[in-house]
């Protein structure tokens, strides 16, 4: 977690919680069960299968972790935002337009908040979505074959971090900004930022397909947007942001961001704003966002531009949304899986702050507003709030919910998870994390119907947890036992990059979707072959076109000659394999564009300039049957 709002003098408590934990147990719940105990409840014998599927964001890494609970065991890594060598992913023809943005090829991004697609607001397995910070965009993966199949953009927005939580049944994905920005963007005084400088909450509409583009945005005061949940059952039909530096400051945040004692929730009625948008409300503004799109039957992705959004005011909008004051910079916003209460982690502060849906409601019944901004009432405080958690502990980031009406909050300073009590607002339990956790993950805890069982802390600092790797050590993962009255420390794991937030879903619901071939027969690639006996070398010009085939184990062509230097040279390679798990990867000497790693059934395309007369080996890089190693050839280049 890039933690800014932290100043020194909290660096420094963090510093003496972790220390002083350790040292004295701090009257937490020791959290450990005897390690026998513990080493049976995550043991997967060898051969089984785990309970959950958890998926964690790469943070920097720009990528999506998929592990199995509770063995902590990594089942696959999926490149989202970030080119992989691995899959090929950004380097074969095939899905560089995934990383298309308005500013070109952005190659990386800093994935921070996966989150599963819902229906009745259950994770259904379908989709995970995770949103990319910097160059702000949101990704879609499908889980029947684990890969990105869709990355929108998000115009007017900069640190796309209050993203990109689900509605109810998905009708929307949401996505709100960190940074504030001028609006449209411009060129103009940082300064001005007052006068110029505002947020864009945007809802993402998917369509009956499951393709996204934007709906709209509602156009919100200059202040930073954190995170978001969207309400359930009651709330249905609201989504709420956190929302901080209502000072709108715009230099040295981490002390001016923090002077007001209050900050906000923001809560949008997204079933209002449908309204208002087919009574023609919105306005156009223009903007230049990309939406990409991969077919899995082509294995293609195509980038789509968009010149305009449309946008809601609030000023023009009454009703749309409404501000509730949150004490201490609220960081994230949790609603518990009866859609009434909204929970506020006031980052600077001890206490959580909970509000109540049905009084937020009354209150604006009763128009009890304390004043209104930028069109924008703010709900009296006390007209709102259901309840606060005396927690004992110091900077909460996140909660999230079990089956049993218990939520569990972290706290990044005091660096510990703290159990208590939906409704009566009691501590139940609390138990330390090594160190300094951000999120953490129950599975479905953020939903309707959590399973439970499990919890898993995010933690930031890893220190002396495994052996040392040098300077830099992996971010580490802590699995926890919540079935019984206290939370039970029961594994650590590392993780890729780094892991802002997590999903977790019952194994069951993805195992029976998940793909095992694409047929051949369906592929519909511009340059695929369907059998050996077609696999050729076509030339147009200083165009060359080979197309070639793999099966175990070997290649069709293998050996090729009339290749000439600064010939522009594209292997379509088909792999002609149709059974489970036997993809082959292709590499040639010298070729920029990394490898392939071709699925059975689909084409991908290398391309490759050849700089310099020679004869070339390729070779398959998968490790695919006894004979891989001969699964190999030659490319003669000849000088031109
Ligand atoms: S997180 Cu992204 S900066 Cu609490 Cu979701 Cu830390
Ligand atoms: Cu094909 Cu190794």
């Amino acid at each position: 977690m890039k933690f800014k709002p932290l100043n020194f003098l909290m660096l420094t408590l963090t510093g003496l919680f972790v220390f002083s934990a350790c040292k004295n147990g701090m009257k937490q719940n020791s959290g450990i069960l005897n390690n026998q105990s513990a080493a049976q409840k995550v043991y997967v014998a060898p051969g089984e299968h785990d309970e959950y599927y958890a998926f964690f964001s790469g943070g920097f890494s720009g990528q999506v972790s998929v592990y199995g609970l509770p063995s902590g065991r990594l089942l696959k890594i999926i490149p989202v935002f970030s080119v992989d060598a691995e899959k090929g992913y950004g380097f074969n023809e095939e899905t560089k337009p995934m990383l298309n943005t308005s500013f070109g090829f952005v190659p990386w991004d800093d994935a921070h908040h996966p989150e599963l697609s819902q229906t009745n607001g259950i994770p259904d397995g379908r989709w995970l979505f995770i949103n990319g910070n910097n160059t702000p965009r949101i990704a879609k993966l499908d889980l029947s074959t684990f890969e990105t199949t869709e990355i929108i953009e998000i115009p007017n927005s900069g640190g796309n971090h209050s993203s990109p939580f689900t509605t109810e049944n998905s009708e929307y994905v949401v996505a709100g900004t960190r940074f504030s920005v001028p609006f449209p963007q411009k060129d103009v005084a940082i300064g001005s930022y007052k006068d110029n400088f505002k947020g864009a909450l945007s809802f993402i509409k998917l369509d009956e397909d499951g393709h996204m583009d934007i709906a709209f945005q509602v156009l919100v005061p200059g202040y930073d947007y954190d995170l978001a949940h969207s309400g359930k059952g009651k709330s249905h039909g609201w989504t709420f942001f956190t929302t901080y530096n209502s000072e709108q400051s715009h230099t040295l945040k981490e002390i001016n961001a923090s002077q007001n004692d209050k900050d906000f929730i923001a809560a949008v009625n997204w079933k209002k704003a449908e309204e208002y948008l087919a009574q023609g409300k919105a306005q156009d503004y223009p903007t230049e966002y990309l939406i990409n799109r991969y077919d899995e039957h082509s294995h293609t992705s195509t980038s789509i531009t968009r010149n305009s959004v449309k946008v809601l005011i609030p000023e023009e909008c009454p009703g749309l949304i409404y501000y509730l004051p949150t004490p201490k910079s609220p960081h994230g916003v949790d609603v518990d899986p009866t859609g009434e209460y909204i929970v506020g982690n006031g980052k600077l502060s001890a206490d959580l702050t909970v509000h109540s849906f049905d009084k937020m409601m009354t209150a604006i019944a009763n128009e009890a507003f304390e004043e209104t901004i930028d069109g924008i009432p703010v709900l009296k405080f006390e007209e709102v709030l259901a309840g606060t958690v005396s927690s004992g502990g110091l900077g909460p980031l996140h909660t999230e919910f079990d089956a049993d009406g218990n939520a569990y909050t972290t706290f990044f300073i005091s660096s510990e998870v703290v159990k208590w009590k939906v409704g009566s607002w009691e501590v139940l339990d609390r138990a330390p994390c090594y160190y300094s956790v951000g999120h953490l993950m129950i599975p479905g805890g953020d939903s309707k119907k959590p399973w439970g069982k499990y919890l898993v802390a995010l933690n930031k600092i890893t220190k002396d947890r495994y052996l040392p790797t040098g300077p830099e050590m992996n971010h580490s993962a802590q699995l926890y036992d919540i079935s019984g009255d206290k939370m039970e420390m029961l594994l650590d794991f590392p993780t890729v990059g780094e892991p802002h937030y997590g999903q977790g879903i019952a194994a069951d619901v993805i195992k029976n979707r998940s793909k095992k071939i694409y047929p051949l027969n369906d592929n519909t690639h511009p340059h695929n072959i369907k059998s050996e006996a077609e696999a050729r070398v076509e030339r147009d010009g200083d165009v060359v076109r080979i197309y070639m085939t793999s099966i175990r184990s070997h290649f069709a062509p293998d050996n090729i000659e009339g290749i000439k230097v600064g010939d522009k040279v594209y292997v379509h390679l088909t792999n002609l394999e149709q059974d489970w798990d036997t993809p082959h990867g292709l590499s040639i000497m010298g070729a920029r564009n990394a490898e392939l790693l071709v699925m059975p059934g689909q084409t991908e395309t290398l391309y490759w300039e050849p700089q310099k007369p020679g004869v070339y080996p390729f070779y398959c890089t998968d490790f695919c049957s006894a004979l891989h190693q001969e699964m190999q050839g030659y490319i003669r280049v000849s000088e031109a």
